[in-house]
């Protein structure tokens, strides 16, 4: 399957070289390739470039404990003030920080100046609630801008946030709350989701009922519906924000101090939680928003339309816009709420220049037709971003011509939450892109792509990305599992950084990545865990076992399809009622509820057996060549290789 993939793709040679007028005013130059051959002076040149040190750094990096790094050592700093305070200095306090659009319509400018006030303020009660440098606070919101105010306001304090996904279930956030040991819940009454309420508080509640670490909860009023209280423990964010005290001084944090932990989906059942810290990350993303976002803070307008609960909404919505100061966009819903041309139309209203969405979104918008887009005066648009899946060629063709006016560079940026920023990426104004490919690392990374022993294979081959040195922005670990840190990422290829994605280069040297070689699902650009849904799957008290496969999806790149065993009663129970159909939707809708709608199976298939391996492991492969519709492949390795049949000819045909 890759392979064909990739013959298609190598075929690719459309090119598009930058136009004179964007490479003029481009902030990336061809000179930052060479100038980053000494990578450690490169990195403290961007450091100081973008970023306010309290106190400078002497060594760039210190690798003496890999794979821990640390970078910028004694430098200090205070990511809050490099993302607000220093621009209400520099006399830019009435720019606008954030245009919100809530999805009903409602509309609030937040200014730099307006922000910092907020997030004094927050700080100031986040203090008062018990909170010092070094605890955690979970923030479980919707799009709204206070969901920036709170981790700006816990980044003042030196405070790490944990971001918990808004659509994630009440048991994905007890798990994430317990695994950080949180002491402090941000989160609303609820937000505004296809053109209803969807309440979040009552998801907190049930978190946070028995045993829990978590001594105070913030709610911000956003749906106005009711919520149950507990006096004492709850408290309401517009109140207590009133209250406070308006100016909060901030301290200076070691570079390397933790900025914050943001889970994501890893082999195992269990979520890791990756660490990521000050300094470095912080200068990485304001380095690739500048040269690979290329924004210019005084005249554009950005929007990065990802969720702040996943990583992208982290250094593309915070970090890295903000520490340029950046003027955005947040918008609280979807994209087809009220109608299918919304973001279109709220490009045209607010001239966005810079946007960055992801494949899933351009593939879904391709579908619903380009008299939506057209209906709508998109010339404001400069370079369009591309993040979170691979993206196809005709994918990538559509979004330059519909979206881009055939006039905009695409950015197809590639990194994780692990990397923390943008890893490899054109750069706008000095590459000519392929549809497609995620092309070069960007300056100051080196990435590379290894056969099964680790060597570099020759350009036209492919085999496993890597990157080869320390970067910036890296994952100091995994919260509280050191050894996971080591054995997920760096014992495959010893020395190497092993990302979990299958990749190809060109005849020309450019990357493809081709998605991830492990157990673990992209979805619509999210990272599901094939364990994590299985598990899930297992709870429910009517199935014995469960195997769950990423098949390709012409809309969300994977889709999740289930296997089940029922158990026998429940067997005979369906069978006698006829009811299979119900019991389908019952297992769908209680993964929705153990990890959160996204994790839903688009498809459940009733099996009688699973392919194992005679050591016991299911054999993922032969079954995603069923929920792919293929031949199914070489199975010698099954213990009963008489399975396969069994469950082709047990699978209804509609399937
Ligand atoms: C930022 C983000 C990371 C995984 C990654 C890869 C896939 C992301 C991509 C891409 C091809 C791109 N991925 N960007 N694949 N081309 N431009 O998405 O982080 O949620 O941790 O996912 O997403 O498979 O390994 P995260």
């Amino acid at each position: 399957m890759a392979e064909e993939t990739l013959s298609n793709l190598l075929q690719e040679d459309r090119t598009f070289p930058p136009a004179d007028e964007f490479a003029a005013a481009a902030n990336g130059t061809q000179e930052l390739y060479d100038q980053a051959a000494d990578s450690d002076a490169f990195w403290a040149d961007q450091a100081r470039k973008y970023l306010t040190w309290d106190t400078d750094f002497g060594e760039v990096l210190d690798w003496s404990e890999a794979p821990v790094a640390k970078w910028f050592i004694g430098g200090r700093l205070n990511a809050a003030v490099n993302c607000v305070d220093r621009h209400v200095e520099a006399g830019n306090g009435d720019r606008v920080a954030l245009h919100f659009i809530g999805e009903p319509g409602d509309t609030r400018d937040i200014t730099y100046a307006e922000l910092h006030d907020q997030v004094q303020r927050a700080a100031n009660v986040l203090v008062e609630l018990g909170v010092q440098t070094g605890d955690r606070v979970a923030i479980y919101l919707p799009m709204i801008p206070e969901a920036v105010v709170a981790m700006l306001a816990c980044a003042r304090l030196g405070a790490p946030h944990s971001v918990v996904f808004g659509g994630f279930s009440a048991d994905a956030l007890r798990s994430r709350i317990a695994d950080g040991e949180a002491k402090v819940v941000v989160t609303a009454d609820g937000g505004y989701r296809r053109g209803k309420p969807s309440a979040l508080k009552p998801a907190v509640d049930d978190a946070i009922s028995g045993e829990t670490t978590i001594e105070h909860v913030l709610v911000i009023r956003r749906t106005g519906s009711e919520v149950d209280w507990t006096e004492g423990r709850d408290h309401w964010w517009h109140e207590a924000l009133e209250a406070a005290e308006p100016t909060h001084e901030a301290e200076s944090f070691d570079s390397e101090h933790p900025l914050f932990i943001l889970y994501t989906s890893g082999t195992t059942g269990k979520p890791k939680g990756i660490l990521h810290t000050t300094g470095g990350y912080l200068t990485q993303c304001a380095y690739t928003s500048h040269v690979v976002h290329d924004v210019h803070p005084e005249t554009d307008v950005y929007w990065c339309t990802a969720d702040i609960g996943w990583v992208t909404g982290h250094s593309y919505i915070v970090y890295g816009p903000m520490a340029l100061g950046a003027t955005q966009v947040m918008y609280e819903g979807t994209p087809d709420t009220p109608h299918k041309g919304r973001w279109w139309e709220i490009i045209a209203d607010k001239k966005v220049s810079v946007f960055y969405t992801a494949p899933t979104a351009i593939r879904a918008c391709m579908k619903w037709g380009e008299e939506f887009p057209n209906a709508h005066d998109l010339s404001s648009l400069r370079l369009l971003g591309s993040v979170g899946e691979p993206i196809n060629p005709e994918a990538w063709m559509w979004y330059r011509r519909v979206i881009g006016g055939d006039r905009t560079p695409i950015v197809d940026t590639w990194w994780q939450t692990e990397t923390g920023a943008i890893m490899a990426s054109p750069l706008p104004g000095v590459t000519a892109a392929r549809p497609g490919s995620t092309q070069l690392a960007i300056p100051g990374v080196e990435l590379d792509v290894v056969d099964e022993t680790g060597k570099s294979v020759p350009d036209g081959s492919g085999g496993y990305l890597v990157i080869r040195k320390p970067w910036p922005a890296m994952l100091r670990g995994i919260w509280g599992d050191l050894e996971r840190y080591k054995e997920t990422y760096w014992a495959r290829f010893p020395g190497l950084y092993f990302a979990g994605d299958g990749a190809k280069k060109d005849t020309d040297g450019n990357l493809w990545v081709l998605g991830r070689v492990d157990d673990v699902m992209n979805v619509s650009g999210h990272r599901l865990s094939t364990t994590e849904i299985e598990s899930a799957l297992v709870s429910h008290p009517k199935v014995a076992e469960a195997a769950v496969v990423g098949a390709t999806d012409a809309m969300t790149g994977q889709a999740v399809v289930a296997f089940v065993i029922l158990r026998s009663e429940a067997v005979s129970e369906a069978d006698e009622k006829g009811e299979g159909a119900e019991l389908v939707a019952e297992l769908r809708n209680h993964v929705a509820k153990e990890i959160g709608p996204i994790a839903k199976p688009r498809q459940i298939l009733v099996v009688a057996e699973l392919p194992k391996t005679r050591s016991g492991k299911i054999m993922r492969r032969l079954l995603r060549d069923v929920a792919e519709k293929r031949e199914v492949g070489d199975v010698t390795t099954l213990a009963d290789s008489s399975v396969m049949d069994l469950i082709k000819t047990g699978l209804d045909p509609a399937g």
